[in-house]
This record gives structure tokens, sequence and C-alpha cells, in this order.
């Protein structure tokens, strides 16, 4: 089994501003800690981050035919990105979608989400483990 891990604009800056939110976690360790759990489980995983849409409309779609399932955390392009969304549906892939922080309590421009629409899951609040929550899910549901 292989699973997609995508992050999105500004995830790369884990760690180094507002721990209060994101925790102080860096996207390295982060990579490292996601690494770990799929091979606890036996499982492969691609990671890619981005801060652009296209790009990640691009591995979205290099995914077809080649992952069994993909975890997302879109970034702030979960409240804004209709492409994402379609991207994620054209491919036709069980996807989880994941935001560290609980985006219910937060501002109001964050409580849509298009990529949501799409997804099988939606995992919140958890902090970086909600990434290991959501390979976790895949690997029971497509087992
Ligand atoms: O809670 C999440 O995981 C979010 O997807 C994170 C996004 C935000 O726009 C979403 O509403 C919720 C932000 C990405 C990280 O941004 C940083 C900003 C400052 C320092 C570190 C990361």
């Amino acid at each position: 089994m292989k699973l997609l891990i995508l992050n999105g604009p500004n995830l790369n800056m884990l760690g180094l501003r507002e721990p209060s939110i994101y925790g102080a976690e860096t996207y390295a360790a982060l990579c490292e800690k996601i690494r770990a759990h799929a091979k606890a489980r036996g499982i492969a995983v691609d990671l890619y981050q981005s801060n652009h849409e296209g790009d990640l409309v691009d591995r979205i779609q290099a995914a077809y035919g080649d992952a069994d399932g993909i975890v997302i955390n879109p970034g702030a392009y979960t409240h804004t990105s209709i492409a994402l969304l379609d991207a994620v549906k054209s491919v036709s892939i069980p996807t989880v979608e994941v935001h560290i922080s609980d985006v219910t309590q937060r501002e109001e421009f964050r409580q849509i989400s298009y990529i949501r629409l799409a997804c099988v899951k939606t995992i919140m609040g958890h902090g970086t483990d909600g990434y290991l929550e959501a390979i976790d899910y895949l690997i029971e549901t497509l087992a």
C-alpha cells in the first residue's frame, strides 16, 4: 500500500512561528515522524509540500494509478480552492483531510472547506498526530 501525504502553503514553516496554534515541531520533524509511522505499519509513503496551488493539483493528478490513498492538509487552500477539490474528485482516490488546529474554533473565513466535499474523513485539532491517525484510518479502510 502506498499513501501520498500532501501539505499546502506555509506548512514548511511549522515550528518556526505560531507554536501556540501549530506546535513546536518542524516540517522536517513531521516528515520523519510520518516516515517512521509508515515503516512501523509496513506501508510506503510519498511526502510532498508546496506553496503553489497548481503544483498540488499536479501532484494529486500524478497519484492517479500510483497511490492507494491521500492524506492532505491543504493549508489555507482548504478555504479557497475548488481546483484542489476537483483534482481529488478527478482521481477518485480515498482522501483524508487533516488540520493541525481545530479550525471550527477559529476565524469565520476558516469555516468553509471545499476539499472536505471530496474527502472520506476529516481529522482536526489533534496536532500533527492527526496525520498518523489519517494514515491508520486509510490502512484500516483500504485493507
Ligand atoms: O490547522 C491547520 O492545519 C491549517 O490547515 C493550517 C493552515 C491554515 O491556513 C488553515 O486554516 C488550518 C496554515 C498553515 C501553516 O501556517 C503557518 C503559519 C505560521 C507558522 C507556521 C505555520
